[in-house]
């Protein structure tokens, strides 16, 4: 079976990881998890950006060769991901024979068909975002400077005159137009397509593909005077390391590129575009998800407010993090990460709703059941996990959907709906006249509770595990109720 494919963008080593990154690759693992638990073969491909003036710069200021400097960061999103629970099949650096033979290739390949050729370009670059800006979108402001156009950025532009090859991006107008048209999936989420259609309506020109004043960069085949421009050397990451598996034909092509908005266009039109160039099949999809802000402002080297994972990981543990990223800010929209809502949300849904009720049906079944844990239920025996299990497919096309908070929010209107049938039903009471309905009560309890273990696992794997030690999940033949502590113990 083709396995489900899919990617974050290749982060910059630059600097240290922050929750940005962790947000994106969070949710590609989300996505991952539970394809994976539906039964598909998955593969879920990160890495690292290492090429290009922006790294060079950063490791001059470090005082290392740039490949140092960047086995250094690269480490640090590897051992990220490892902290966060998140299973990668595939990380791959830029630095990595595997993928620089590979880019040399394609670029070989292009030059021979006529859709890179050489040329000289005359603009301005951008070395924070790593992009090309022309006269016109850098027009000078009221005081003569020329900053960069990406409102996120902002800053001072490079005047950039040489010698270049460039990629036959006009070619591809009309072409990636009809795709669009044709593939009403391929542009993620629905309202951020317009943006990407205007601009490919708006009309397409050629792009430089190299520079002869970077030296951190792929040699062009060839022609060592000049290197690959980053970006078309990362892009090509999504096919160079699937191309150094033997599986190939299994992975390719993607299902869904996961990006931020501010390289949608990066990924829904020059990145199509060099796939329709090498003929390769596209990508099913390209999504692109909003930004979080921190305590209201954007995150910048100047404000210092770049939020570490690993602060709030020690202070919430993995599983919250993961939850808060995914329930606050709906998959596709902007949001703001603070301290009070994520407290908030840790103490009212993971403590409260989701914890307490864990702890109480785990303290009714052994103070009143003596421990004793329900088998698998026969038809009609078990109302509210038969309830619960109806909702699975709903569930189901959220998560195909990525509208992940959506999916979150479904599960919580489930364990609201425990709560209030415990509240409703007050085994406490029950089991003085009639042990047999406390019984049957409990035993639908914790069925609907292995439900909801399993729902979580692609979100909280360790909540998930966790209860499942509890509740006895994988067991079809009853067994013991374990206690244990707190899942979201009460932060003040
Ligand atoms: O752009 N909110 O790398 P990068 C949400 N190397 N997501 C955020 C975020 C925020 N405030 N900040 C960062 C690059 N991200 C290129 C990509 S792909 C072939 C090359 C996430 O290190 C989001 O996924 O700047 C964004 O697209 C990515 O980090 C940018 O990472």
């Amino acid at each position: 079976m083709k396995r489900f494919y899919l990617t974050t963008p290749l982060y910059y080593v630059n600097a240290p990881p922050h929750i940005g990154h962790a947000y994106t690759t969070i949710a590609a693992d989300v996505l991952a998890r539970f394809w994976r638990s539906a039964g598909r073969p998955v593969h879920l491909l990160t890495g690292t950006d290492e090429h290009g003036l922006k790294i060079e710069q950063a490791a001059a200021a470090a005082g290392l060769s740039p490949l140092r400097f960047s086995d250094n960061i690269s480490a640090q999103f590897k051992e990220l991901w490892d902290h966060l629970d998140i299973r990668y099949d595939d990380f791959i650096r830029t630095t990595e024979p595997r993928h620089e033979t590979r880019v040399q290739e394609c670029f070989s390949k292009l030059l021979k068909s006529g859709d890179v050729f050489k040329g000289l370009y005359r603009g301005f670059y951008c070395v924070s975002d790593e992009t090309y800006w022309t006269e016109t979108d850098a027009a000078p402001d009221e005081k003569g400077r020329r900053l960069c156009p990406n409102p996120e950025c902002r800053k001072p532009l490079q005047a950039v005159e040489e010698e270049s090859y460039f990629f036959r991006l006009s070619k591809y107008q009309q072409p990636l137009l009809k795709h669009y048209r044709d593939n009403p999936g391929f542009l993620k989420p629905s309202h951020r397509a317009n943006e990407i259609l205007r601009f490919v309506e708006g009309g397409l020109q050629d792009t430089a593909i190299s520079r002869t004043k970077v030296k951190w960069g792929i040699p062009v085949p060839g022609d060592e005077a000049h290197t690959v421009y980053v970006w078309f050397d990362a892009l090509l990451n999504y096919v160079t390391a699937p191309q150094s598996s033997d599986a190939f034909a299994d992975i390719w092509p993607a299902d869904v590129h996961i990006v931020g908005k501010e390289i949608y266009r990066f990924h829904a039109v020059t990145w199509p575009a060099m796939l329709m160039a090498l003929g390769l099949p596209l990508p099913k999809s390209v999504f692109a998800h909003g930004w979080w802000t921190v305590e209201g402002k954007k995150m910048s080297k100047s404000q210092g407010n770049f939020v570490d994972p690993r602060a709030v990981t020690n202070e919430f543990g993995v599983d919250a993090l993961r939850y808060f990223l995914l329930r606050e800010m709906p998959f596709g929209n902007d949001g703001d990460f603070s301290q009070a809502s994520l407290k908030k949300r840790y103490n009212a849904e993971l403590g409260n709703d989701l914890g307490n009720l864990l702890n109480r049906t785990v303290d009714m079944v052994d103070r009143y059941l003596a421990g004793e844990l329900p088998r698998r239920a026969a038809p009609g025996e078990s109302p509210l996990a038969q309830e619960l299990s109806a909702k699975q497919p709903l569930l189901s096309s959220r998560m195909e959907e990525l509208d992940f908070s959506g999916a979150l929010g479904l599960i919580w209107e489930a364990i609201g709906r425990l709560n209030a049938e415990v509240n409703a039903q007050a085994p406490w009471k029950l089991v003085k006249t009639d042990p047999a309905a406390t019984q049957r009560f409990l035993f639908d309890l914790v069925r609907s509770l292995r439900i909801i273990g399993g729902w979580l696992e692609p979100f909280m794997p360790q909540t998930s595990a966790k209860m499942q030690a509890q509740l006895g999940m994988r067991q079809t033949d009853g067994g013991k109720i374990q206690k244990a502590p707190l899942l979201f113990p009460r932060k003040l």
